[in-house]
């Protein structure tokens, strides 16, 4: 019985937790192509609020976004057909470039 109990508050509260999907489920307002170790663009600027998709064109090689800014992270790297997205919800300048290729430079910028 206990066990059970315990299963059931594991059910609701996995319930509770799909509160937070909606954000991760944005529709892309804007899409960023990675082919030939570029950004494409490589220069993008989107409305606050906007959901920005980074998607990796490579035949064989993996890229990352790292945002090289103030708080900046780093996505997880992406695979060949991988993409990765953020939403980008107060307003500036957002450099990055890719975590194993610093050379790589893109910047998305966010408008009120
Ligand atoms: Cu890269």
């Amino acid at each position: 019985m206990q066990r059970r109990r315990s299963f059931l508050r594991a059910c609701l509260s996995g319930v509770a937790g799909l509160s937070a999907l909606p954000a991760l489920a944005a529709t892309p307002a804007a899409e960023v192509h990675i082919r030939d170790y570029k950004f494409n663009p490589a220069s993008l600027t989107v409305k606050v609020g906007a959901t920005v998709k980074w998607i990796n064109d490579e035949k064989r090689t993996t890229h990352s976004v790292l945002f090289t800014g103030p708080g900046g992270f780093e996505s997880e790297r992406m695979f060949p057909g991988e993409s990765w997205q953020r939403t980008f919800d107060k307003p500036g300048a957002y450099p990055y470039s890719c975590g194993p290729h610093p050379e790589m430079k893109g910047e998305i910028v966010v408008t009120d």
